[in-house]
């Protein structure tokens, strides 16, 4: 039965990053960018530390609905962050097998917004009576591998687009965005030296053209110093809006994480590091300021 489901999972996680790819261009440039440089002989060498998830915190949705499936596929939901300023919670999620990529999810606080916003939320998702999630035969792969591509909503209109995103940039990017996948997240510190270290692998993004999300400075630091994460700026995809419309707005970016050994495990040599002995979770400062990769302020600056 759990064989089943790992290979059920895995191949739930690969319809997500093949739409992914697609939409994002800087994914093949930074895994050629790491051929060319050998920093990896082969793009399966690439290691995925994380995938991340946006929703609306709106009855019948959220992340209490999108959790579901990943728990149904034996994933355990670990600590809670709350973003006040941009009014939202999320949870992080791992799988007992390390080789899967751990999962953070999070959620518009839709009742903290203005009634105008919140009316135009209410719009799209007032038609959704029962949760979505309840409705999917979680043992379909193809039913759940479509589900998140398909729309929950009506597609919104480029007027309703533009007045979300005066209060809240996350709900405008949900709205047209959805489930897609928000990022996956290259692991740096299992590179060959000296692209194990964030400081020097950005300089190699740069080198390739990457814009890298500079809110908080390019390295986002943890507290306890061991997290240490940056972000793409997200690229643009061409948006079709309700009545024909379009507009290019921000779509997914790539993240990129150094998890330091924690403190009693620093006596181990290299080779004897396992999963289990670096910083682990995520932290409310970075990711704050990782939020913004897909905001106007970085796109447009
Ligand atoms: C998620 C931002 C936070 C992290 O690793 O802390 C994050 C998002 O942009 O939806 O990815
Ligand atoms: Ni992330």
């Amino acid at each position: 039965m759990k064989f089943t489901k790992e290979k059920d999972l895995d191949k739930v996680l690969n319809a997500l990053i093949e739409p992914y790819k697609n939409r994002v261009p800087d994914v093949q440039n930074v895994v050629q960018g790491m051929l060319i440089e050998r920093i990896i002989s082969k793009e399966e060498d690439l290691k995925n530390d994380h995938i991340a998830f946006r929703t609306l915190g709106v009855p019948n949705l959220g992340i209490e609905s999108l959790e579901k499936i990943f728990m149904y596929y034996g994933y355990e939901k670990h600590d809670y962050y709350f973003f006040s300023e941009k009014k939202l919670n999320a949870y992080w999620y791992s799988h007992p097998e390390n080789k899967y990529p751990r999962i953070f999810i999070s959620e518009l606080r839709v009742s903290d917004l203005s009634p105008q916003t919140q009316k135009v939320i209410y719009k799209y998702t007032d038609g959704i009576k029962s949760d979505p999630v309840d409705n999917l035969d979680l043992n379909n792969i193809e039913e759940v591998s479509s589900f998140f591509r398909r729309s929950l909503w009506e597609l919104p209109t480029l007027a309703d687009y533009e007045s979300l995103q005066e209060e809240s940039e996350y709900a405008a990017w949900v709205i047209y965005n959805r489930y897609y996948l928000n990022h996956f997240t290259i692991s740096i510190h299992d590179l060959p030296k000296p692209f194990n270290k964030l400081e020097y692998f950005n300089e190699f993004l740069k080198s390739i053209g990457i814009k890298l999300n500079n809110s908080g400075g390019e390295i986002k630091v943890s507290r306890d110093r061991l997290l240490k994460q940056s972000s793409s700026v997200a690229g643009k995809v061409i948006a079709i809006f309700k009545g024909g419309k379009s507009m290019k707005i921000p779509g997914s970016y790539i993240e990129f994480a150094e998890r330091l050994v924690l403190p009693q495990f620093a006596h181990l040599n290299k080779s004897n590091i396992e999963t289990r002995h670096r910083r682990d979770g995520f932290e409310t400062g970075n990711a704050d300021k990782i939020f913004e990769s897909t905001y106007k302020s970085q796109q447009n600056k």
